[in-house]
């Protein structure tokens, strides 16, 4: 659709008012490609509602004018899940920025869709309480955008997924009807478990406007440890002890040298240690409590085999540096090219070898193609990046994602399916799963508006 009807239009700034409903090309082209680029779309509007009721108005004029929505928050998705790809209208979330107070004795907060990770981050901090989850793109990333992806992010192995955080949703459904329930009681038997079904439904069943969410007791000192290992066998087997012996572990994230030395070239940072010769992978491990958390990362640390370099650091700006090495991947991976970007899982007895057979697998498909790997090393979360081959291409996803499945690994660990990996979803789950799914988006989008193509392919 490249234009709105006349009275959609009309209905829509009746809810909205006229200056949030976006219609200029140059203006609504911004919300119609994601982040990396690779995914790009036209829109004929982008309407910015301000609270539930709103939200609840435009879907229900969208749907009695069977005009699809693709809801939209800080636009930091990875697999064309937020942009319209059909000529969607865009639903704007990032102006429910309204944050509660923080509710010390439940130790939870009532968020608005479209505040920032970071915000929440902040508002937790001040009341010496933190949000368990955290991501690199924190400052872009909204609570309804993480909520729908059920982002995963940095502290997963400590505190969960986003998932794991929502005590109750506000959502708006897709025939318009709203549903709330924030009380966020910690016993609550009362029927069936929205957040849980909302949290990764990626816009295809409503939208969450608020949400209830867990905090956590803010850790006050801090370690971050950059270990270097002659191999990825060598790294991978060094998490279990890790996690047994150091219980304030927080992160162990996982890159190799390729990764470092671009990181390096294109942010212009020095290489962490004097040589790297004789690394062939890298852990960073991050840990945190109310006490100063060195010595015990530190005998963590020396009771492992096969570590050949350690830098440590324990103030802010150390340990923003070493951050800096892992966080920038996804920024340096760009300026190479656009990337096809496979968020996938494996359990931790086959990550080795899925770490060193994967870029085989691609060579075989597109010998001039580069990949590059880095992730969640506690999690099995593996981040396979390939830049240089044609972003229509492909071969290589579904080789790689095979290949996944083949351990029973996840296609799709924290990025979400979207449109990038809707049609590969078999890999992973049955016609009978696939029914089940597609029984619940009947019930609650009947009108089949919200996000089509995304997560349900066809
Ligand atoms: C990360 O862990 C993000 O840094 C982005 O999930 C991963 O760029 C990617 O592939
Ligand atoms: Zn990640």
């Amino acid at each position: 659709m490249t234009e709105l009807p006349p009275a959609l239009r009309a209905e829509l700034v009746e809810v909205v008012g006229a200056p949030n409903l976006l219609t200029d090309a140059d203006v609504v082209a911004g919300y119609a490609v994601d982040w990396t680029g690779r995914f790009t779309g036209t829109t004929p509007a982008v309407v910015r509602p301000a609270s539930t009721d709103e939200v609840a108005g435009v879907v229900r004029a969208c749907a009695a004018h069977g005009v699809a929505v693709v809801p939209q928050g800080g636009n930091t998705g990875l697999v064309g899940g937020s942009v319209p790809l059909e000529g969607e209208v865009v639903l704007s979330l990032t102006r429910l920025s309204s944050l509660d107070e923080v509710d010390r004795s439940a130790a939870q907060v009532t968020a608005g869709a479209g505040v920032t990770v970071a915000s929440l981050q902040r508002a937790a901090g001040a009341d010496d309480l933190a949000y368990g989850v955290d991501l690199a793109s924190r400052d872009s990333a909204t609570v309804g955008g993480t909520i729908a992806t059920n982002a995963g992010g940095l502290r997963v192995l400590r505190y969960g997924d986003t998932r794991a955080q929502v005590v109750g949703v506000e959502a708006v459904l897709g025939d318009g009807s709203v549903v709330s329930h924030l009380a966020g009681l910690p016993r609550d038997n009362t029927g069936y478990h929205l957040p849980s079904l909302l949290a990764g439904s990626e816009g295809t069943l409503g939208v969450v406007t608020r949400a209830r969410l867990r905090l956590v007791p803010a850790t006050t000192e801090r370690t971050v440890a950059l270990l270097a290992f002659a191999s990825t066998t060598d790294a991978v087997a060094a998490i279990t002890p890790l996690r047994s012996s150091c219980a304030t572990i927080e992160a162990i994230e996982l890159f190799l040298p390729s990764g470092l030395a671009l990181v390096c070239t294109v942010h212009d940072l020095a290489l962490p240690f004097r040589t790297t010769a004789a690394h062939g992978a890298y852990l960073l491990v991050e840990a945190a409590d109310r006490r100063d958390t060195t010595d015990d990362l530190a005998s963590a640390v020396a009771s492992l085999d096969g570590v050949l370099d350690v830098a440590v650091a324990s103030d802010a700006m150390h340990r923003a540096a070493l951050w800096a090495y892992r966080e920038l991947h996804t920024e340096a991976i760009n300026r190479v090219g656009t990337p096809h970007k496979l968020d996938v899982a494996v359990p931790l007895r086959v990550l080795a070898m899925y770490l060193d057979e994967v870029p085989a697998i691609v060579a075989s498909i597109a010998p001039d193609a580069r990949t590059w790997l880095f992730g969640h090393a506690a999690d099995g979360n593996v981040h396979v990046n390939v830049t240089g081959v044609d972003p229509d291409d492909e071969r290589v996803d579904e080789a790689v994602l095979r290949y996944t499945a083949s351990f029973d690994g996840s296609i799709s660990a924290e990025h979400g399916v979207g449109r990038a990996k809707a049609r590969w979803l078999r890999m992973n789950r049955s016609e009978a799963e696939l029914a089940a799914f597609r029984a619940i988006k009947r019930a609650l989008d009947p009108h089949g508006i919200m996000n089509p193509g995304v997560l349900l392919a066809g």
